[in-house]
């Protein structure tokens, strides 16, 4: 944008648009700092500051003025040649997170504000226990009636709504449920059940030294000290999160394996993910952002600290990238997760 016509800041992705196809190109500006950035589908491309006062005082005699595409030649100004569609402008610039919602809401449009329900609740379930894919019914409010709307699991793994009202939830009871409360996510917002569902399975009713199969032994890395099942790819099987208080980092292992058979390559090689200084930790998966992927979150006693890593990662894919950074909240001394509320 330019105060004058030699006045300008340009700010550029590192590499061309391809042609043919559609992008969505968004940029921000800063008014107090001077911050530029350009994403593109959603991502950050490219960012500079600007000290061009004011970026408002736009005079049509320097065509464009305020344009989109275009770009300039030895020879002058030539038009942007190519499709634009959806425009916007906005009075301020939007957040990252935002710009992000609104490439991911594709043909959704533009993510206009949506009307919050309420807080969700769940009242009583029943049965209290079953086995995998039987169904339970979840009475309470404030549920969605788009049964996709509604996420819920049960401990470990997400279950399928298969009806749904905004007082009832029909789901089923998935492979790999652990013993915990059923909680429901709606609009971000998450209810626990104030009970337990217990995940059953057809037994012997004996246990004995047959019962078994041999131990299998994973590696890890120096000093674990605390697991957690979950499934945090959301493939639908649980996964292995292992905390090192020695080594200050966790290790994911994500669950590879197939129906029947628990071998040494029933998961993926290990994920370690740092977390800085620190050392004795203990740690939970539950919903903290609302987005429907398990986080991790840990105390660290020896820095009296919580450790929350969010979950970026898509289904069938845990990587170095899959979690946000670490961020870390002052706590009392000596805090403790204990694994009755897990
Ligand atoms: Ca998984
Ligand atoms: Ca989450």
């Amino acid at each position: 944008m330019a105060a004058t016509f030699s006045d300008y800041t340009v700010l550029r992705t590192p590499a061309p648009l391809p042609t043919g196809q559609w992008k969505h190109v968004a940029a921000t500006l800063e008014g107090a700092t001077g911050d530029m950035k350009l994403y593109v589908d959603g991502v950050l491309a490219a960012q500079t500051n600007t000290t061009v006062r004011p970026v408002g005082d736009l005079d049509p005699a320097y065509a464009p003025g305020l344009g989109i595409g275009g770009h300039s030649g030895t020879y002058g100004y030539f038009p942007f040649d190519g499709m634009i569609d959806e425009i916007s402008l906005y009075s301020r610039a939007l957040e990252p997170g935002e710009i992000q919602a609104i490439y991911t809401a594709g043909s959704a449009g533009k993510c206009a504000p949506t009307v919050v329900p309420g807080v969700p609740v769940i009242t009583s379930f029943a049965p209290s226990s079953g086995f995998p894919g039987s169904t339970v019914t979840v009475l309470g409010s404030n549920f969605s009636p788009m049964a996709a709307s509604n996420i819920v699991y049960f401990g470990a793994v997400r279950a399928v709504v298969t009806a749904a009202s905004a007082t009832s939830l029909t789901v089923l009871v998935p492979a790999g449920a652990t013993y915990g409360p059923i909680t429901v996510t709606v609009d971000g917002l998450t209810a626990y059940s104030n009970a337990p569902f217990l995940p059953t399975f057809t037994g012997a009713a004996t246990i004995d030294s047959s019962s078994l199969a041999p131990r299998l032994d994973l590696p890890a890395v120096d000093g674990p000290g605390w697991v957690v099942i979950a499934d945090l790819d959301g493939d639908g099987k649980p996964d292995l999160t292992v905390n090192s208080g020695s080594s200050h980092s966790i290790s994911i292992y994500r669950n590879i394996s197939i129906t029947g058979s628990l071998v040494a390559g029933s998961f993926a090689p290990r994920v370690d993910l740092p977390l800085g200084t620190g050392g004795e930790n203990t740690m939970v998966a539950a919903e903290v952002d609302g987005d429907g992927k398990l986080d991790v979150v840990l105390v660290d006693r020896d820095v009296n600290r919580l450790v929350i890593l969010r979950n970026l990662s898509t289904p069938g894919s845990i990587t170095a990238g899959s979690f946000a950074a670490p961020v870390s909240l002052p706590v009392g001394a000596d805090p403790r997760v204990w694994p009755s509320v897990t």
